[in-house]
């Protein structure tokens, strides 16, 4: 099933109908069981009709986030390996990237706070001070209090390639900044885990034409989600739960970079498509 989040509430869409859920965001989806609550809630929720539902979906969709922190796993695809020490090998910072892709540790970083997110159709900013910048598509995990995972979303780690490179040390300014995170279009909170074979996708839009397309299924990634999620929650409490974004695969080339305008189009088998244009701050 999937969960939209709307100014009205939540949007519950499950075996072809949707619904009306009032409770407020982080009561409904801070939870164990995640799925079978959202089955009980359907019995008391208020059936929309066709039309109400698409148009409490072609209005402003908010972001699938209400007080959770989002944190970012790194380094968990070899591609992802092998662009930072690329960009890194001047600065001296390229072989941490090897022995973190093969250490039992993973990189784990704090991403977002739940104001600075985009949602789905808004705006992700580059930064001003940097020069060479990226999105990352990233399957995003939600992960209750207890450390379990109940859902997923669709997560951007727009990064600054420029200010990573320059120094590891840069990361928290290459990753942590207005509108760097963007989550959504929706928690998609299925029965089941997502298959292995599940792609992600991502289309990089300027001017009408398409200057970048790629795609990876998940099988590729190097770690198992359920550790990733387990590592994060070692010494560390998250009373409301907490996004992951699992880490990137695709990797636009070295002389890619990101302009105002771009439109960041980033697809995930059965959850959707999460769209965002790039500007700067104001
Ligand atoms: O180590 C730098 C960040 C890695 C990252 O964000 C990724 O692999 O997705
Ligand atoms: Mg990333």
């Amino acid at each position: 099933m999937k969960l939209y989040r709307i100014s009205k509430g939540s949007l519950l869409q499950h075996d072809n109908a949707s619904y009306l859920i009032t409770q407020p965001w982080d009561e409904l989806i801070g939870r164990d069981q995640l799925h079978d609550y959202l089955r009980q809630q359907v019995r008391h929720a208020d059936l929309l009709t066709p039309v109400e539902a698409d148009a409490l979906l072609n209005s402003r969709l908010l972001a699938p986030i209400g007080a959770q922190e989002v944190w970012a796993a790194g380094v968990t695809y070899l591609r992802s390996r092998d662009a930072r020490m690329e960009e890194s090998k001047e600065s001296g910072g390229a072989t941490f990237y090897d022995k973190v892709y093969e250490a039992e540790r993973p990189e784990l970083f704090f991403k977002s706070q739940p104001h600075r997110v985009a949602a789905h159709d808004e705006e992700v900013y580059i930064r001003h001070d940097s020069t060479w910048n990226v999105p990352e598509p990233e399957l995003t995990l939600f992960i209750s209090p207890s450390g379990a995972i109940q859902g997923y979303t669709i997560g951007n780690d727009m990064s600054s390639r420029s200010i990573e490179g320059e120094n590891p040390l840069y990361l928290p300014q290459a990753k942590v900044y207005q509108r760097s995170a963007a989550l959504g279009p929706c928690l998609y909170v299925p029965a089941h885990p997502l298959p292995t074979t599940t792609r992600i996708s991502m289309v990089i839009r300027r001017g009408g034409k398409d200057v970048y397309a790629g795609e990876v299924a998940i099988s590729q990634i190097k770690r198992k989600l359920s550790d990733l999620a387990a590592w994060l929650y070692r010494d560390m409490d998250f009373p409301h739960g907490c996004f992951l974004m699992t880490g990137t695969c695709l990797v636009p080339g070295n002389e890619f970079t990101l302009e105002k305008g771009d439109r960041v189009e980033i697809t995930i088998d059965h959850i959707g498509t999460l769209s965002n244009t790039v500007g700067y701050k104001k």
